[in-house]
């Protein structure tokens, strides 16, 4: 019994690794984060590089979080020298391509959340897409400098691509 219970548990473990990994080969995710949020925050963001090894053009349609009752897909729109951020029906990921989520532009928006988040913590997220494949993902959280105001550049907000 002892025994059974000790192979089964290797299997598992062994197994995580490569479900995740054939759960998609021709979505990537890569380098995920979400933003640090200030105490008593009630939505933050997500962040992440998508690369799309198909030749056919992808949609992000969808994101679930356990940490927020509302997640949505968001752009950062420029409204007369004013970013703000607008929901999305879908994210594109060019055929061959990739799209940076990153702050300013696409992202993942964790809204009404369910518990506060501290540094270093991995947050799982899970993201649909056009092709009917979802993958989850675990995200750590990261402090970044608050919102860059217009006009910062990607230096000052002290986020590197
Ligand atoms: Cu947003």
């Amino acid at each position: 019994m002892h025994h059974a219970l000790t192979r089964f548990g290797f299997l598992l473990a062994a197994s995580l690794p490569i479900a995740a990994f054939a759960a998609d080969t021709l979505l990537h995710i890569s380098a995920p984060y979400v933003r640090l949020a200030p105490p008593g925050a009630v939505a933050t963001g997500a962040f992440m590089r998508i690369v799309n090894d198909s030749d056919k053009d992808r949609q992000l349609l969808q994101a679930e979080s356990p940490v927020a009752r509302r997640v949505e897909l968001h752009s950062h729109v420029n409204d007369n020298g004013l970013m703000k951020m607008r929901e999305v029906a879908s994210i594109k990921i060019k055929a061959k391509g990739e799209t940076e989520l990153k702050p300013g532009s696409y992202h993942v928006m964790l809204i009404d959340m369910t518990q506060s988040l501290s540094e270093g913590e991995f947050v799982p997220i899970t993201l649909r897409f056009d092709d009917g494949s979802s993958q989850r993902i675990e995200a750590p959280v990261r402090k970044l400098q608050s919102a860059p105001p217009v006009g910062k550049t990607k230096e000052q907000e002290g986020i590197s691509h």
